[in-house]
C-alpha cells in the first residue's frame, strides 16, 4: 500500500519552495497538505492575506496532491492522530534549534514515535524570487484596504486581541516582530498596535494634554505604518470638537487605521491615571452620544470602528453610570466601548464586563490593564473581553534604561560601564530589514 506523506502549509501564495516539497513528498506516496486554520496562522505566522477557502483552492490545484485538509493547530497532534501519516515533510528551516518553529518539529517527532513514522527535512530553497513573493505578501498587508478591516476581523479570529503600544518606527517594529515561544511550545505574537496618547506626547517630550495635534499624531502613525502590517487603534482622547471629529475619522479611515477611541470627558483632558487628583469633566451622554452618530455618519466603510471609552469609573460616578453610559453609546452608533479603571484590583472591570455582557453579548469591550495588571489575558476573555491593551509599557520600560544609561556615562566619563547594558548593534540592524517589514 501505497505511504501516507503530509506537509502542512501556512502561506497564502504557493511558489517554487511549496512545489518542490510537494516533489520531494510525491516520490515517498500519497500527498496530503493541512492548510493552516487563519486562527493558527495569525499566532504563527502571519495574518493571512487571503481567505481559507481560497488557501485550501490553492493547494488543491498543485498536481501530486491527493487531498487538502485543515489544520487548526500548528501542533500537528490532532492531524497526526487522524491520519497517521508515514511521513511528515517539512523545509528543513524548523531543525535549528534557534528557531521559533523547532519546538513544533520536537513535537511532530514525538507524535510520529509513537507509531514509527518520519519527519523528512527538504532543504530550505532559499531564491531571491520566493523572497520577492513574500515580500509582495507583506506589502499586501499593509495597504490600507488590508489593514483597516484587520482589526474587526481579529476580534472575531481571537479569544482576545493582544495590542501594545507603539509610538515610533522603532516601536511599530517590535509590535510587529516580537514571536515568543510559549512554555508549551506554541508561537504568540502580538495582534495591533495602540498609539497612545500618552506615549506619543511622552515620546515628544509633552504632557498629555491633548497638545500634541492630530497632524502630529498622524506622522506618527505614518512612520508606524511604513514599517508595520498590524492593525492600529488610535488614543483619540476627547475626539475634540465634533466638527472636526466628523474630519479626523475620515482622514484616519482613508489611510487605513482601524480604531479610534474616543473618551467622554470636555474641556482640557487630562491623563486618566490621575484620576480626580486633578480636575477632569466628564461630557453628557446627549452630548458624546452625538459626537458618536457624527463620526459614524462621516465614514465610508463598514470596517472603521469608533469605540467610546467611558471615564465613569475613573471620576468615581459609580457602576451603574457606567452601565447607563455604555449603553446609550452603542445605541448612538460606537462600534465598541472602553471601560476604564484605576484600581489595582481587577474586581471593579470585572464586574462592569459581567454587567455589561449580561444585556450586550456583543458589542466589543476593550480595557487597557495599566493598574489591575495582575489580571491575565484569558480572565478578560472570560469576562467578555475582546481587546486587552498594553498601553504605555514599552515606554516606561525604555525610559529608565535611557535615563540609567546616560546617568552612567556622566559618572564614569566613557562609555566602557554601559555596555553590557546595550544591544549589539547587529541586533538592532537585524530588525530593521532592508524591507522594514
Ligand atoms: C493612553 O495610553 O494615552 C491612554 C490610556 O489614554 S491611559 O493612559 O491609561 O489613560
Ligand atoms: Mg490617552
Amino acid at each position: 500500500m501505497a505511504k501516507k506523506v503530509y506537509t502542512c502549509f501556512c502561506t497564502a501564495v504557493i511558489h517554487r519552495g511549496h512545489l518542490n516539497i510537494i516533489n520531494e513528498a510525491r516520490k515517498l506516496g500519497n500527498v496530503t497538505v493541512g492548510v493552516l486554520s487563519d486562527e493558527a496562522m495569525i499566532r504563527y505566522n502571519r495574518f493571512p492575506s487571503c481567505s481559507l477557502t481560497e488557501r485550501i483552492a490553492a493547494a488543491r490545484s498543485i498536481e501530486g496532491v491527493a487531498n487538502v485538509i485543515v489544520q487548526k493547530d500548528m501542533f500537528y497532534d490532532d492531524v497526526i492522530a487522524g491520519q497517521r501519516p508515514d511521513y511528515v515533510i517539512h523545509g528543513d528551516n524548523w531543525s535549528n534549534p534557534e528557531a521559533p518553529e523547532y519546538a513544533i518539529r520536537q513535537n511532530v517527532e514525538k507524535c510520529l514515535a509513537q507509531y514509527g513514522g518520519k519527519i523528512v527535512d527538504v532543504p530550505y530553497t532559499f531564491d531571491p524570487e520566493i523572497q520577492k513573493i513574500d515580500e509582495i505578501e507583506r506589502d499586501r498587508l499593509a495597504m490600507p484596504e488590508f489593514r483597516r478591516k484587520r482589526l474587526r476581523q481579529l476580534i472575531k479570529l481571537c479569544p482576545i486581541v493582544k495590542t501594545i503600544e507603539a509610538h515610533s518606527g522603532l516601536t511599530g517594529l517590535i509590535a510587529e516582530k516580537t514571536v515568543v515561544r510559549q512554555d508549551d511550545g506554541r508561537l504568540d505574537q502580538f495582534d495591533a498596535m495602540w498609539v497612545s496618547s500618552l506615549c506619543d506626547s511622552t515620546a515628544k517630550g509633552k504632557p498629555d494634554i491633548e497638545l500634541v495635534d492630530m497632524s502630529s499624531r498622524l506622522r506618527t502613525i505614518d512612520d508606524i505604518m511604513e514599517v508595520t502590517t498590524k492593525p492600529i487603534i488610535l488614543d483619540g482622547d476627547t475626539g475634540g470638537l465634533t466638527e472636526h471629529f466628523v474630519y479626523n475619522v475620515r482622514t484616519l479611515e482613508r489611510i487605513g487605521v482601524s480604531a479610534v477611541i474616543i473618551e467622554d470627558k470636555t474641556g482640557l483632558k487630562k491623563n486618566s491615571l490621575f484620576g480626580t487628583e486633578v480636575k477632569q469633566t466628564q461630557d453628557t451622554i446627549e452630548n458624546f452620544c452625538a459626537k458618536i452618530a457624527a463620526g459614524k455618519d462621516a465614514l465610508r466603510t463598514k470596517e472603521f470602528m469608533i469605540i467610546a471609552r467611558c471615564e465613569s469609573l475613573i471620576l468615581e460616578q459609580g457602576m451603574d453610570d457606567a452601565l447607563t453610559r455604555c449603553h446609550a453609546y452603542v445605541k448612538a452608533g460606537a462600534d465598541g466601548i472602553m471601560i476604564h479603571s484605576r484600581k489595582k484590583d481587577p474586581a471593579e472591570i470585572l464586574e462592569f464586563c459581567d454587567k455589561f455582557r449580561a444585556t450586550d453579548p456583543v458589542t466589543p469591550i476593550v480595557v487597557v490593564p495599566t493598574s489591575f495588571n495582575s489580571v491575565t489575558e484569558s480572565e478578560l476573555a472570560a469576562h467578555g473581553v475582546n481587546i486587552c491593551i498594553y498601553a504605555n509599557q514599552l515606554t516606561r520600560a525604555a525610559f529608565p534604561a535611557m535615563q540609567s544609561v546616560a546617568q552612567d556615562l556622566l559618572k564614569y566619563h566613557r562609555a566602557q560601564e554601559v555596555d553590557s547594558r546595550l544591544m549589539p548593534f547587529k541586533k538592532i540592524i537585524m530588525l530593521i530589514d532592508n524591507n522594514a517589514r
